[in-house]
């Protein structure tokens, strides 16, 4: 018997154990509500990111990093390579500009998706974590950005046993970061379609160093965007299909310990931290079925929610925008800086808006 058809029968024979379960557990994590129309005053198409800006983070100076050309399981992609670019939010012009590549790195398999900053306090050096998916595998790619010269500097290739399926990660120090895992097997057919319709807690949050790498915390439906407080004493993970935002406290030996979870009402995909005010920043799926079977004449939509006081015991979760698919599709990231807010995608734009 052939490997597909032995798959297929599979699936069949679980889809017939799990039934309704299944069934109903995918309708309620997938949220198909219809979406109303919560535009900001102005807002304005960005350059030269036609091909998603999955991931966005913004330097305390108000230049933003942007990964472009996600090539993804399942969601629509071009044959552009994947590219990095900066925004610098101080400048009124708004022109992403790209980064030059080092020489010595393979551009032609770079997948970029999640991206975290961060700066060495004895320095200043800026580096730069990128989530890759060359051939739908999972490494992490370490660079040093200069500024001067726009360009990326390679450090290093990450790989991992651990590091199976990466969505997104957050920098604690110029080796060591926390990343998703959005699922728990890396072979293809078992992550796209056994996976899936199973609808297990399987998905997790992996701690990395050169000396110590693991699970420190687990149980997600799938586990996608990653940060960490200002004062970096908690981190927050984003489930896109329990709807919640989980709050964790980081202990001395960089394990987590839930602290609670908070509901968003939406598939929410990365989160940004507003460094002055705390404030979580999330790009977000509105109506899951639309974004997984994607059909550009029923466009998915996009959402952007902010938590406030996520530590009090009434966190504030409002949402600030929200487009039919008209204007942005598959939102996956949002950030601030300066009274701009930028809304970054997974295939589709980037759009920067005026807050007021
Ligand atoms: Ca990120
Ligand atoms: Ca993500």
């Amino acid at each position: 018997m052939g490997k597909v058809v032995f798959i297929s029968l599979l699936i069949a024979a679980l889809a017939a154990l799990l039934g309704e379960r299944v069934v109903n557990l995918r309708r309620r994590s997938l949220a198909s509500r219809e979406l109303v129309q919560n535009h900001l005053p102005t807002c304005a198409v960005l350059k030269n990111l036609d091909y998603g800006s999955e991931d966005i983070t913004i330097l305390g100076d108000g230049l933003a990093f942007i990964s472009t050309g996600l090539k993804y399981p399942g969601m629509p992609a071009s044959d552009v390579t994947g590219k990095i670019f900066s925004l610098d939010l101080q400048d009124s012009r708004m022109k992403p500009v790209e980064l030059r590549m080092p020489r010595n790195f393979d551009l032609d398999s770079f997948n970029p998706h999640g991206i975290s900053v961060y700066t060495d306090p004895t320095d200043d050096t800026i580096y730069l974590f990128v989530v890759s998916h060359p051939e739908h595998k999972s490494q992490v790619e370490v660079f040093i950005f200069l500024e001067d010269d726009h360009s990326l500097v390679h450090l290093k290739t990450i790989k991992h046993e651990l590091l199976n399926s990466v969505n997104d990660i957050v920098a604690v120090g110029i080796e060591s970061f926390y990343a998703t895992n959005d699922h728990y097997y890396s072979n293809e057919i078992l992550k796209s379609l056994v996976e899936p319709l199973l609808g297990q807690p399987w998905s997790n949050v992996v701690y990395y160093s050169p000396t110590d790498v693991k699970v420190v915390s687990e149980g997600y439906y799938l586990a996608n965007g990653i940060n960490i407080s200002p004062d970096n004493s908690h981190v927050y993970v984003a489930d896109l299909f329990d709807h919640n935002v989980h709050v964790l406290d980081r202990k001395e030996d960089n394990t987590l310990a839930t602290v609670k979870a908070v509901a968003v009402g939406s598939l929410c995909d990365n989160i940004e931290v507003d460094p002055e005010t705390g404030d979580l920043w999330l790009g977000c799926h509105p109506n899951g079925w639309k974004f997984f079977k994607f059909d550009p004449k029923d466009p998915p939509g996009s959402e952007v929610i902010r938590i406030q006081n996520i530590h009090s015991d009434q966190p504030v979760v409002s949402q600030v925008y929200a487009d039919d698919g008209q204007v942005i599709m598959g939102s996956s990231v949002a950030a601030t800086y300066g009274g701009k807010l930028l809304i970054g995608s997974v295939f589709h734009k980037a759009v920067v808006c005026d807050l007021k």
